[in-house]
């Protein structure tokens, strides 16, 4: 409950800020940043978005919280080059009643293109209201929204979703990742989940890459995207902005 208040207070109080972490493709070209969340309280310390979103998604908080977040996205988008930000949404968040109206209205009213504005979702969001979802999700792709499921492989019915929904990127989880050099069990998932994503015309994002040995089996599986530590950790705007003029 504490936390709770001090959370309601932190954004007015600046304590909220939004860091970046690079997406690359094959040639290590920067072709987007996810956005995430980070609170440095005074009171409580560096506070991690694993700790305090849940609590946030128990309440209305999440809604300020989230509207904070798209803003800062959007700021982000202004002064970068050409790339995506892709912007984590919680169940809560996706649920609610005109979702659609709403972050279309504050991405387009900024003046931002909406095809470079990526919104990041995970099945559950989708789980319980599988025909409402199918329709959010339609009508912002129609307004020229991204669509990135997250954690993919580690909700239910993941193949059922894919063939129901327009999805422009599979964020395959880190654990699959992870699990590559050791098991051939996450090995196979994490090479069958690349052809088809390719063969559905979508981008396949690997996420935790962690290490070069990683990285040279994702290129070696076909692997159009990369995120993790080891291309780099969540950096924060000015940082992004540098590498977003470079390029990679
Ligand atoms: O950055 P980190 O790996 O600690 O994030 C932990 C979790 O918090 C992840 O599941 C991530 O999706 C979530 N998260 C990070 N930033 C945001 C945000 O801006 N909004 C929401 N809803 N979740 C976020
Ligand atoms: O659930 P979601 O995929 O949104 O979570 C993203 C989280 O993963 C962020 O908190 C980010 O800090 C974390 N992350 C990013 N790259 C790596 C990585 O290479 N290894 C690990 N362990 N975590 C990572
Ligand atoms: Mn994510
Ligand atoms: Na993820």
């Amino acid at each position: 409950r504490q936390i709770e208040t001090g959370l309601s207070e932190a954004i007015a109080k600046g304590e909220l800020k939004l860091v970046f972490q690079p997406i690359v493709g094959r040639d290590l070209d920067i072709t987007g940043f996810e956005a995430l969340i980070r609170w440095c309280s005074p009171e409580y310390g560096m506070v991690p978005p694993a700790m305090f979103i849940p609590i946030a998604e128990e309440s209305q908080l999440i809604h300020e919280l989230g509207d904070w977040v798209i803003d800062e996205a959007i700021v982000a988008l202004k002064t970068w080059p050409g790339q995506y930000v892709s912007v984590n949404f919680s169940p809560r968040q996706f649920r609610r009643q005109n979702f659609v109206a709403h972050v279309v209205e504050r991405v387009t009213s900024a003046g931002v293109d909406p095809g470079r504005f990526q919104i990041e979702i995970t099945e559950t969001a989708i789980f319980d209201n599988v025909e409402r979802a199918a329709e959010i999700l339609f009508k912002l792709r129609q307004m020229g929204f991204r669509i990135a499921l997250d954690d993919f492989g580690t909700g239910y019915s993941s193949l059922y979703n894919i063939r129901r929904f327009a999805l422009d990127c599979l964020k395959i989880d880190r654990s699959f990742v992870d699990g590559m050099g050791r098991e051939r069990e996450s090995a196979a998932i994490v090479h069958s989940v690349i052809h088809l994503g390719r063969a559905l015309g979508m981008e396949v994002v690997a996420e935790g890459v962690e290490t070069d040995t990683q990285l040279q089996a994702l290129r070696l599986a076909g692997c159009s995207h990369m995120q993790g530590y080891f291309l780099s950790r969540p950096i924060d705007a000015e940082d992004a902005q540098m590498l977003a003029e470079r390029g990679t």
